[in-house]
């Protein structure tokens, strides 16, 4: 079954969002495998976000990212990397539509309260830089003949 990596970025903590977001992933019908609060490094914070180097942003990206704990996960699911996606919604909160997370929570691109793989190779790259394969649970919810068919 198909996984993806989610953060719930320091803003999102710091603003009280964590079981709003959460809850929107539950509901859904996916299932969190891994959960941790982590206080990020430079180091782990640079790999993440290694593909922006270059970009004006990324100092401030990384200090960011540094700045307090977030919450990382594992979600999994059929379809669960682009799904997530449209729930996060668009990067800059200004374009994402309502209903997303960062169409109702959030205003500045620098501030979008939740970061997702956007591909799968970019979920398995971010998955393994964030989490031992001990600290991904695999369990069956009862549940799951009421969300498959
Ligand atoms: P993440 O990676 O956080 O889920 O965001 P996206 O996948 O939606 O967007 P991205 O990789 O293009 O940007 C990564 C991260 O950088 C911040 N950012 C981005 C920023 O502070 N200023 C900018 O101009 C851009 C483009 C926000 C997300």
């Amino acid at each position: 079954m198909e996984r993806t990596f989610l953060a719930i970025k320091p803003d999102g903590v710091q603003r009280g969002l964590v079981g709003n977001i959460i809850a929107r992933f539950e509901s859904k019908g996916f299932k969190l495998v891994a959960l941790k609060m982590v206080k990020v490094s430079q180091e782990l914070a640079e790999k993440h976000y290694g593909e922006h180097k270059e970009r004006p942003f990324f100092p401030g990206l990384v200090q960011f990212i540094t700045s307090d704990p977030l919450i990382a996960m594992v979600w999994e699911g059929k379809g669960v990397i682009a799904a997530a996606r449209k729930i996060i919604g668009a990067t800059n909160p200004l374009n994402a539509d309502n209903g997303t997370i960062r169409g109702e929570f959030g205003i500045d691109v620098g501030r979008n309260i939740i970061h997702g793989s956007d591909a799968q190779d970019t979920a398995d790259r971010e998955i393994s830089l964030w989490f031992t394969s001990e600290e991904i649970i695999s369990w069956q919810p009862s549940v799951t003949s009421w969300v498959y068919e």
